[in-house]
């Protein structure tokens, strides 16, 4: 596939949205088409299956249901948007993605990897990030700033967006360290970041990144 394929993941309120921001900014004044898109989401079908997963009263999903559910969300994701995109040259950048259904389900919630990986390969057809940046941060900072933002977003508390962080700090906990042991395990491919530093630092790092990836392309 010509395109490239980016994708960002961690622990709420880690910064991938402000730094998916700036990279597409920089990308773009650099002459790359680039598209952003989000997981779950992405497709007019997989916002409708996002707002089941993540809103308040969008219901109490078993956790097989859950996966499920991810996966068929992504699985329009893929087909419909993702693999398009790439194949007509462009840069991909997606705020979460399969890696978000092993930490948060697997590693969070105890639902079994395997299973996870035999949905990966029924619904991605081989299809793998070229790169993946994992922004590391300790879960109660993480935790106060994204109640920060929520607290800032003028929706119903119907709407509002916040299952996950609902759940207890040792979930979040999990979670990280979910994150890391995916990074040991595909070095090549996933960047850890430590999210505590500066948004500008943070950006620069990740901008000489997907700069040394493109020039490898
Ligand atoms: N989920 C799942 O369970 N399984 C799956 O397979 C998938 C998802 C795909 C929706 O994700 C939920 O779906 C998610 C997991 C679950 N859990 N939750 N909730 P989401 O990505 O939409 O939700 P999120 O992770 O909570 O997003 P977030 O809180 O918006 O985090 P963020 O995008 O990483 O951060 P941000 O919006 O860029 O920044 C948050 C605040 O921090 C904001 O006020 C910024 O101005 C501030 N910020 C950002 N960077 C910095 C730095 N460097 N310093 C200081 N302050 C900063």
């Amino acid at each position: 596939m010509a395109g490239l394929f980016i994708t960002f993941e961690g622990g709420e309120g880690a910064g991938k949205t402000t730094q998916i921001n700036r990279l597409a900014e920089r990308l773009t004044q650099d002459g790359h088409k680039v598209v952003t898109t989000r997981e779950p989401g992405g497709t007019p079908e997989s916002e409708k299956i996002r707002d089941f997963l993540v809103q308040r009263e969008g219901g109490n999903w078993t956790p097989c249901a859950e996966v499920l559910l991810l996966f068929a969300a992504r699985t329009m994701h893929v087909e419909k948007l993702i693999r398009p995109a790439l194949e007509a040259g462009k840069v991909v950048i997606s705020d979460r993605f399969t890696d978000s259904t092993r930490a948060y389900q697997g590693y969070g919630h105890g639902f079994d990897l395997k299973t996870i990986e035999s949905l990966e390969a029924l619904v991605l057809g081989g299809l793998v990030p070229d790169l993946t940046f994992i922004l590391d941060i300790d879960a109660k900072t993480g935790l106060e700033r994204s109640g920060r933002r929520l607290a800032a977003e003028a929706l119903s508390l119907k709407q509002k967006e916040d299952r996950f962080e609902n759940l207890d700090i040792t979930f979040h906990e999990r979670l990280r360290a979910g994150f890391l042991e995916i990074a040991k395990n595909a070095p090549e491919r996933c960047l850890v970041i430590d999210a505590m530093q500066s948004v500008e630092d943070i950006a620069q790092q990740v901008a000489e990144a997907v700069r040394a990836r493109l020039r490898q392309a």
